[in-house]
């Protein structure tokens, strides 16, 4: 199954094209702002720990340091290199769907800057270059050389297929040479992997936009090998002491770095959530174009494990702030959780993966979840401020004294001293046209409702919608026979189908011969959903959660009163629901009004009583799409609401 092209896919949709404009006429160029230290923003840690970089980002300065433009010292995490490359990426995706020549010129200035950060043997990092060259690939427990050499790839690749310009390519291509030549399972090579994963999903990448073997083959070596000896990163640490290159003794936890066991024998999700979903998107790829049935056994448990027992109603994963990390089966606390942007990202390359390989809804059931909620919460409307974490919950005064809660933001800051999250949103949300539509022989997949206009080598096909806003979606066909299957999402009911008589809707896909000239209408209704979760789960029994269409939706204190641990909802009131359409956030808002009662008595200054019925007041509970919330301020914030017992 091909991807297609971002270049053959426009999209024309009330709801991402306003995402898909902010990102090119606002966060590109703040983002290269910031990365270029040309503005003054208030850049916090992400995390309470005094050890963490803040103030300026740094990130280009430390290329031009490299490159001998600028005097100085390295300043940042040791993989902010890689915040240029996403960044580029980005940046390379709004090209495609516009011709831009001042973009396209700081691209190519910044590549420039890269080829002279560049040494002579193709390595590139600008932490280990200015800080600490005797420890070039010898610190792979903690280095990010490859996570952010994958990064670098990927961004080649993407600004090579817009414009055609190899230049970024060729130093990708150099860079992996001197990997190559230092990996690998030849004896004298260095026989692990990477602490952070990415350069394999990255090598899988390029494999498919080259064809050449030896960068699947590299990607595969990487996966093997990881785990492989359980000492690799132990044994590491202690030859840099033997040798006097660093006194450190860091704790290596194998879970942390999923190295516990090599990939293909792994089962569940654990450790660091972007690293393991990063793996397990590259297992998928490699077990897809190696056949390799073993790998796709650990991915379709693997995928088990997160979608059954660690995921969030709204695709967030990554139940802890401890190593950013996946917890226990069913651990999904609302508010310490971590759900931090770039690992639901990682999660829809996982799926997208994984749809890949079996066309089956139900990863697009995820893609969708995580696409409209616990991603596009990752940035603010006005494309300036972004959370690293995405929290179910948020109650002010806990988050500001609770020092476990040090990770959770109330507001999305203007940057984070680790800034992986933001350049992360701009490069998936920019190129989200590819999810859309997939194509396989003469089988075209439909996934997303999206407006858009799609030209195939023999056909086109025009996705006209308002969806989410409006229950239709019309699709108009022309060109040579071809199967269409178009997912519907379980939560839209009421179908109806017109302008073709022969089709079957099974799986959840509608299946249908096009002909050319053949315009087809779906209508639907959204019906105000209430869900439940499996009662394994503490944090949620006696709570509802409320979805419409792909939107789930949380209460803000700024529409309702402060106290919104004292509503509770009745599922069988909620659909009495009413749908508002207002301009009060995004240029279209679908605001939601449900009933609800609320607990007012209590008036008396105590923390505890004997049991005595308590008071309630009816009220109407006002709620908005999660991913728009802490919009407007800060606020009071809930996704599960308390459930009226009758
Ligand atoms: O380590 C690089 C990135 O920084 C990770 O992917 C994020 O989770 C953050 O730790
Ligand atoms: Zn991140």
């Amino acid at each position: 199954m091909e991807e297609i092209e971002l270049q053959k896919i426009k999209i024309k949709d009330n709801f991402w094209s306003e995402y898909q404009n902010l990102i090119k006429g606002t966060i590109i160029p703040y983002q290269y702002a910031v990365l270029n230290d040309a503005i003054d923003v208030e850049v916090e840690a992400e995390r309470e720990d005094d050890q963490l970089p803040k103030g300026k980002s740094h990130a280009l300065e430390n290329f031009r340091i490299t490159a001998g433009l600028s005097k100085g010292e390295h300043f940042g995490w040791f993989f902010q290199d890689s915040d240029v490359y996403k960044w580029i990426e980005a940046a390379a995706y709004s090209l495609a769907k516009k011709r831009d020549d001042s973009l396209e010129e700081l691209i190519d200035e910044v590549v420039v800057l890269i080829s002279q950060a560049q040494e002579k043997d193709g390595y590139l990092n600008t932490y280990f270059q200015l800080r600490r060259p005797d420890l070039k690939y010898r610190q792979l427990y903690f280095s990010h050389e490859l996570y952010c050499a994958g990064h670098l790839i990927e961004a080649a690749i993407a600004y090579d297929q817009v414009t055609g310009k190899a230049d970024l390519l060729k130093i990708a291509m150099k860079f992996i040479d001197n990997i190559e030549r230092h990996f690998g399972d030849e004896d004298g090579k260095i026989q692990g992997a990477d602490g952070h994963q990415e350069i394999e999903l990255a090598l899988g990448r390029l494999y498919e936009y080259t064809g050449e073997e030896r960068y699947l083959k590299l990607a595969a070596f990487f996966i093997e090998v990881r785990g492989k000896d359980p000492l690799f990163y132990e044994k590491e640490i202690q030859r840099n002491i033997l040798e006097e290159l660093s006194t450190e003794r860091p704790h290596v936890n194998l879970y942390y770095l999923q190295a516990y066991e090599q990939p293909k024998l792994q089962r569940t999700a654990e450790g660091h959530a972007v690293r393991m979903l990063y793996m397990a998107a590259s297992m998928a790829k490699i077990a897809h174009h190696q056949k390799d049935e073993a790998l796709y056994e650990a991915c379709l448990s693997i995928w088990e494990n997160i979608t059954q027992k660690k995921m969030y109603i709204t695709g967030g994963v990554g139940s802890t702030v401890h190593g950013e990390a996946f917890t226990g089966d069913y651990d999904l606390p609302n508010d310490t959780m971590y759900c931090e942007t770039c690992a639901s990202i990682a999660l829809v390359y996982f799926a997208f993966e994984m749809y890949k390989i079996e066309q089956k809804a139900e990863y697009f059931e995820v893609i969708e979840r995580a696409l409209y909620n616990g991603i596009l919460s990752g940035a603010s409307v006005d494309g300036k401020h972004f959370f690293y974490v995405n929290p179910l919950e948020i109650q002010r005064a806990s988050c500001h004294n609770n020092p476990g809660k040090g990770h959770v933001k109330t507001q999305r800051p203007d940057w984070l001293g680790c800034a992986c999250c933001p350049p992360n949103f701009a490069r998936l949300i920019g190129s989200i046209e590819k999810y859309i539509y997939l194509e396989e022989a003469d089988t075209l997949w439909i996934n997303l409702f999206i407006g858009s206009e799609l030209l195939l080598s023999d056909a086109n096909l025009i996705q006209r919608t308002d969806y989410p806003f409006e229950n239709q979606v019309q699709l108009t066909y022309h060109g040579a026979h071809r199967t269409i299957k178009i997912r519907i999402p379980d939560y839209l009911t009421n179908l109806q189908i017109q302008g073709v008589n022969d089709y079957q809707l099974v799986d959840k896909y509608i299946t249908f011969v096009a002909v050319d000239g053949m315009s087809v209408t779906i209508n639907f209704e959204q019906p105000i959903l209430s869900i439940t979760s499996n009662p394994k789960v503490s944090s949620n029994v006696n709570k509802l959660s409320i979805q419409r269409g792909p939107f789930v939706y949380c209460a803000e204190s700024l529409d309702n009163e402060n106290e919104l641990q004292q509503y509770c909802v009745n599922e069988a009131d909620i659909v009495r629901g009413t749908i508002n359409e207002t301009s009060d956030i995004l240029e279209k808002t679908l605001k939601m009004t449900v009933p609800a009662k609320k607990i007012i008595e209590w008036s008396e200054e105590k923390l505890y009583r004997y049991h005595q019925p308590s008071l309630v007041e009816e009220k109407q509970l006002h709620l908005i799409p999660y991913h728009l919330w802490g919009n407007r301020g800060e606020v009071e914030m809930r996704v599960w609401l308390n459930r009226e017992s009758r």
